[in-house]
C-alpha cells in the first residue's frame, strides 16, 4: 500500500482515539452502509459513541451544515467532492473522483495515491484498512461487490485486502440457496420468462429432474451443469447482451456464507430504505438476518416488476435505450442490471426518475467506457440544464430541473459522438 494512504489512515485512527463521540455521515447504498458499519464496529468496540445518518444524494448544503455543527465528523462514500469546504475534526473516506486534496482534514480517498477509485477500492475497502479487523472482512466485500468491483478481477487495494487475508476466490454459479427461490428472484442475472415466475421455474425444474426444495449449493455437479446450461440458453435467446450468458458462473468468496449473497441481503435493506437494519446486523445484532432475508424478497420482487414493466417501455434515441421508473431507489439498480444482462454493448442506458426534479442514472459497458467518461459527460451536461451530476466512467448520476429529459437527451447523444469519434 502506498505509504502516504497509510500515514493518512494512520492519521484518522489518531483522531479516532483522541475523541469520543462522533457523527457519521454516509452514502445510503450498500458501499455507504458497509464503509459507515466497519468504522461504527471499529468505535463501538472502543467505547466510542455515534450517530450515523444515511444520504439517498450527496446534499451539499445539508451535509455542511451538520460538519459545522458536530465536533467529529466522519464521512464515509461521500465527502471528497465538497472536501475544500471542510475544516475540522472531520475524516472523509471516499472513492469518488477528487479534483482537489485538503489537507487540513483527514482526506483519504484512493485517486490521490494513485489508484482507480472505480476499480481499485471502494470506501468499505479503505475503511477496512484503517480498522484491520479480519472479523469485518465480510462488510469489506460487500461493499466491493455492492460498487462491481468485482467485475473483470480484483486490483490494487481491493487485491492486497483479499491477499492480506488469504481468502479463496471461487467461481461458481451466482446462485445460493432454495434453487426454485433462487431463480424465481434472480435479478443478477435477470433471466426472462424465468425471474419473477415461479411456475416456470418449477417446470424448468421438472424438466431437468431437480427437486426444486434442493440448495443450490447441495446439487451435484451435473445438475448445476444442467441448470446453467439452462440459464444460458435462456439467456441467449432473451438478452441482447451477448456477454450476458458468462455471468451465470461468477467470483464469491466464502466467509462463513457467500459474499455475494451477504452483499444482496445489505443492498435490498438499503434499497426498501432499511439502512438501520443493514447497520444494526454489521453492528452485531445477527437476529436483524431473518428481516433481512424477508427485505431481499420484498426488493427483488419490486426489482422483477419493474423489468418487466421496463421491457414493455422502452425507448431508443441515437446510441441511447432508456426508461422511465416509478421508485427512486430502484433507478439506479435497473440501470446497471440492464445494462450488464440485457441491452447490447455499445449502448449507453439511461434510467429518468421524476419528483420535483428529473434524478437520471446512466450506465454504459467497460467496453464503452474506454472512450466514453458517463461522469464527466453528466457533469457537463447537467450543469448546462441548471442541474448537477458525475460519477465514474461507466456508471454516473445527474439531477436536473423537471422536462427537460429531451434537452438532456440531446446533449447526452452529442457528447457520445464526440467522445467516439
Ligand atoms: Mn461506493
Amino acid at each position: 500500500m502506498d505509504s502516504q494512504l497509510q500515514k493518512r489512515l494512520e492519521k484518522a485512527r489518531e483522531l479516532i482515539e483522541e475523541q469520543t463521540e462522533f457523527r457519521i455521515l454516509t452514502h445510503y447504498d450498500a458501499d455507504g452502509i458497509c464503509s459507515a458499519g466497519i468504522i461504527a464496529r471499529y468505535l463501538k468496540d472502543r467505547g466510542k459513541r455515534f450517530h450515523i445518518s444515511f444520504f439517498r444524494n450527496v446534499d451539499r448544503e445539508k451535509i455542511l451544515a451538520i460538519v459545522e455543527q458536530e465536533e467529529n465528523v466522519i464521512l464515509t462514500d461521500m465527502g471528497s467532492s465538497m472536501v475544500d469546504e471542510l475544516t475540522g475534526n472531520v475524516i472523509v473516506i471516499d472513492h469518488h473522483k477528487v479534483s482537489t486534496d485538503n489537507e487540513s482534514i483527514v482526506h483519504i480517498n484512493p485517486h490521490l495515491f494513485g489508484y482507480d477509485g472505480a476499480r481499485d477500492a471502494c470506501a468499505s475497502t479503505l475503511a477496512y484498512f484503517l480498522v484491520n479487523d479480519p472479523i469485518l472482512a465480510p462488510y469489506a466485500l460487500a461493499g466491493i461487490f455492492g460498487d462491481k468491483q468485482y467485475i473483470g478481477g480484483l486490483t490494487g487495494l481491493n487485491r492486497e485486502l483479499v491477499e492480506r487475508l488469504s481468502l479463496k476466490i471461487r467461481r461458481d454459479l451466482v446462485l445460493s440457496g432454495n434453487v426454485l427461490n433462487a431463480v424465481t428472484y434472480s435479478t443478477e442475472p435477470f433471466f426472462p420468462g424465468l425471474s419473477g415466475r415461479k411456475e416456470n421455474v418449477e417446470k424448468m425444474l421438472e424438466k431437468l429432474k431437480i427437486p426444486p426444495s434442493k440448495d443450490v449449493e447441495n446439487l451435484s455437479e451435473e445438475e448445476k451443469t444442467k441448470l446453467g446450461s439452462y440459464l444460458a440458453l435462456n439467456l441467449i435467446k432473451n438478452s441482447k447482451n451477448p456477454h450476458a450468458a458468462r455471468y451465470i458462473v461468477d467470483v464469491d468468496i466464502n466467509l462463513g456464507g457467500s459474499v455475494r449473497y451477504l452483499t444482496e441481503l445489505i443492498d435490498s435493506a438499503a434499497r426498501t430504505d432499511n439502512q438501520g437494519i443493514a447497520m444494526s446486523y454489521i453492528l452485531g445484532n445477527k437476529s436483524y438476518l431473518e428481516r433481512m432475508e424477508v427485505l431481499r424478497k420484498e426488493y427483488k420482487s419490486k426489482v422483477l416488476k419493474a423489468l418487466y414493466n421496463i421491457l414493455d417501455n422502452l425507448f431508443q434515441k441515437g446510441r441511447i435505450t432508456y426508461f422511465f421508473v416509478e421508485d427512486g431507489y430502484l433507478a439506479s439498480t435497473l440501470a446497471t442490471i440492464t445494462s450488464i444482462y440485457l441491452f447490447p454493448p455499445d449502448r449507453v442506458i439511461v434510467a429518468f426518475y421524476n419528483d420535483k426534479m428529473t434524478h437520471i442514472s446512466a450506465r454504459c459497458s467497460q467496453q464503452l467506457g474506454k472512450k466514453v467518461h458517463l461522469g464527466d459527460i453528466l457533469s457537463s451536461i447537467a450543469s448546462k440544464l441548471g442541474g448537477y451530476g458525475g460519477g465514474h466512467s461507466v456508471a454516473a448520476g445527474a439531477t436536473i430541473p423537471r422536462d427537460r429529459e429531451q434537452e438532456f437527451l440531446e446533449l447526452l447523444q452529442q457528447e457520445i459522438e464526440k467522445s467516439l469519434s
